[in-house]
């Protein structure tokens, strides 16, 4: 990566409009390190969530707060099965919208995909592909696959107040660091 942007700044998010994407500098981030997301209390280990099921804490010295949880390979996940999901509860200070960023990992293209639900919606799940399929933990936005190579993404509006984030198995394998809420 060398001297590549890692990750942005808490100063240059203040200067970057609505318009303006981040998604293109989240590709250098390895997820070895703090994100600088406006309100730090807004990150959340994976491995700190409420895991249920087949999810499971790995131990990895290349994840942020040394481990991550995926599924073991093998897992029949089902989006209707409440036992395979890792759960996250944030306090939302300021009510707006909201993206989620990820710091995900892949083993291959059968372990690449999560379904994820913020307060219990949409009901399917947000269908989320994981864009590095290289068994390298990587930063990414969570967004829902609309059809072949088109996907969205996940903006959701919150409320202040407590709000539940949860990550459902999809395809046995792939893993979870951490995760952070972002106001747009
Ligand atoms: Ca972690």
């Amino acid at each position: 990566m060398g001297s590549s942007v890692r990750w942005v700044t808490a100063a240059s998010l203040s200067l970057c409009a609505s318009a303006c994407s981040l998604r293109g500098l989240s590709e250098e981030f390895d997820g070895t390190e703090t994100p600088a997301v406006e309100d730090p209390s807004l990150v959340r280990e994976a491995e700190a969530g409420q895991r249920s099921g087949a999810f499971f804490v790995v131990e990895d010295s290349e994840a942020r707060g040394g481990a991550y949880v995926r599924t073991r390979p093998g897992t029949t996940c089902s989006s209707e099965d409440p036992n395979n999901k890792v759960r996250f509860e944030f306090e939302v200070d300021v009510t707006g919208d909201y993206q989620i960023r990820t710091g995900a990992i892949a083993p291959d293209e059968l372990s690449d995909s999560f379904l994820v639900r913020v307060d219990d919606a949409p009901d399917e799940g947000y269908l989320y592909m994981l864009p590095n399929k290289t068994g390298v933990i990587f930063s990414d936005l969570v967004h829902h696959e609309t059809g072949q190579e088109m996907k969205q993404l996940v903006v959701v509006p919150l409320k202040e107040g407590v709000h539940a984030v949860e990550f459902f198995c999809r395809e046995p394998g792939a893993g979870l660091d951490w995760i952070a809420l972002e106001r747009r």
